[in-house]
């Protein structure tokens, strides 16, 4: 029954025109699209289908630290001169790795909050896993621990710096187990024009050992051209999302990582720590060496002000709550 029901909802998901009535349903929550589309001068209702394919043609503003003199720009930089190390080294080092990564950003009793409260949230039903079975969504829109944490001024400071304009939350995944996930940029999900407008930070909430599948990540690879639906076989159509896109995304990833010989690296951590990584680093999550091992974390998913906001694989625009 359940992977019938799965074979269902996932068919569902394939069909855009069940997108065009959720966006109809949320009408509302499209303003920042409207607008973004307006700015940006994309003729086009945010209720339809959209992809990098309908963006301007000019590629827009590239993030500073993403052009090549970002080196010699954070060195004469008084605000990077003026950071404590070890974060003055990593913020220099984040044009060439990609990522950086805070210890022991959160005390226990932060991490100990997120954790109570995401439980509880849980256990009520107030929110459940996704059709994964491993990612708890949004859930920072119920905790006000989740919250906070996804809204920590140490972590908004140093991503508003790296991408040198203000960042807002956009999404918070909660794990209690690896996600297994192969690896993937998350431009393919959360897709912004200019593109390189996201960030990612991830919060360990217990530790993280080789052991529990930690995070898993590709220093430099965020350097590959980003891989978007013109750049694999997406398999869609006027009316439909490829039924397999995702898949052949993954494998062209794969691809470029093994062209790329790129070295994994894994995220070990004691809770409290945290990883910075950068709109187009490859990551992803490691093989659970103990199944169903215990993995409490949180990925947060932010987005620059003033830049569109979309869902390339999907192909829909980010629904954008004006409080988030
Ligand atoms: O936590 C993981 O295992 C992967 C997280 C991830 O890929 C993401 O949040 O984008």
């Amino acid at each position: 029954m359940r992977k019938w029901l799965d074979r269902y909802y996932g068919r569902l998901r394939t069909i855009k025109a069940n997108y065009v009535l959720l966006n109809l349903l949320n009408y509302r929550r499209l303003g920042h699209a409207r607008r973004m589309f307006r700015q940006y001068g994309v003729v086009r209702s945010p209720l339809l289908p959209v992809s990098s394919g309908d963006m301007p043609k000019t590629p827009g503003e590239t993030p500073w630290l993403d052009r090549p003199d970002a080196r010699e720009r954070l060195l004469a930089d008084a605000r990077v001169q003026a950071l404590p190390e070890p974060l003055r080294q990593s913020v220099l080092d984040w044009p060439d790795k990609g990522y950086l990564i805070l210890r022991g950003v959160f005390s226990p009793d932060e991490v100990d909050r997120v954790n109570r409260e995401l439980q509880q949230l849980i256990d009520t039903g107030a929110v459940d896993f996704n059709f994964t079975g491993r990612k708890v969504m949004f859930a920072f829109r119920q905790s006000p621990a989740i919250k906070a944490m996804a809204n920590d001024r140490r972590i908004l400071d140093v991503l508003d710096l790296l991408l040198g304009r203000r960042m807002h939350v956009f999404q918070t995944i909660n794990f209690q187990t690896g996600s297994e996930q192969a690896a993937h940029s998350d431009s393919i999900h959360m897709t912004t024009y200019p593109l390189g407008y996201l960030a990612a930070a991830w919060v360990a909430l217990e530790p993280i050992t080789a052991d529990n599948g930690p995070l898993m990540y590709f220093p430099g690879s965020h350097k590959l051209p980003y891989l978007l639906n013109d750049g694999f076989d997406h398999g869609g159509g006027r009316f439909t999302i490829g039924e397999d896109a995702y898949a052949h995304y993954e494998a062209a990833v794969q691809r470029s990582i093994d062209e790329g010989r790129f070295t994994p690296h894994e995220f070990h951590a004691r809770p409290g720590d945290v990883l910075i990584w950068h709109a187009n680093l490859l990551h992803g999550g490691k093989k659970m060496a103990t199944p169903n091992a215990s993995r409490k974390s949180m990925a947060v998913h932010y987005f620059a002000e003033d830049v569109l906001c979309y869902h390339e694989l999907t192909q829909r625009v980010a629904m954008i709550d004006d409080d988030h």
